[in-house]
């Protein structure tokens, strides 16, 4: 099943954290990476005195089970010694299961599409990057309806 998955880091060389994860992705099992986003640059969303995200996201095609795949992810950021210091705050790595299919999901561990997806500037951006505005994003129509009503003005993509 093709599966996105959000990536995200404050802290620790964010750039370095997206981009072992990146890595960490194409050693999950039964896995395939099909393609990876550019690297966006933007303020955080919630508190403010926190450092600016490096945000990412990658295609894959997974035969695992959503629940699963979400257990691999958690793994890869005990791997890279995730810390989060508060709800909404700074973290080293946060690996989020954004579609997976067309699947809709209301799982206490698991909801898909991932609740917030509509307004998160950086979740959208690099996912139209893939696989374009027409995306349909299950039970809530076209990625670029939700894309239209976000603010792209404080998000840039990461030279490489
Ligand atoms: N803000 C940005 N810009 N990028 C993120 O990945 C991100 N992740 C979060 C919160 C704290 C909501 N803010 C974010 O979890």
């Amino acid at each position: 099943m093709h599966a996105y998955v959000g990536l995200g880091s404050n802290l620790d060389h964010p750039v370095g954290q997206v981009r072992t994860a990146l890595a960490a992705l194409e050693e999950v099992p039964d896995t395939t990476l099909l393609a990876t986003s550019s690297l966006y640059q933007s303020p955080p969303m919630g508190p403010q005195d926190q450092p600016d995200y490096i945000n990412a996201v990658a295609k894959i095609d997974s035969q695992l089970e959503p629940l699963q795949l979400l257990q691999q992810l958690q793994q890869i950021e005990q791997q890279q010694g995730r810390v989060r210091k508060r709800h909404w705050g700074e973290r080293t790595i946060d690996l989020d299961l954004l579609l997976y299919g067309d699947e809709v999901i209301d799982h206490p561990q698991l909801q898909l599409p991932h609740p917030g997806i509509a307004e998160r500037v950086f979740v959208l951006l690099p996912l139209a990057e893939l696989s374009g505005k027409g995306l349909q994003l299950p039970g809530m129509g076209p990625l670029g309806k939700w894309l239209k009503q976000c603010d792209c003005s404080e998000i840039v993509k990461v030279e490489e």
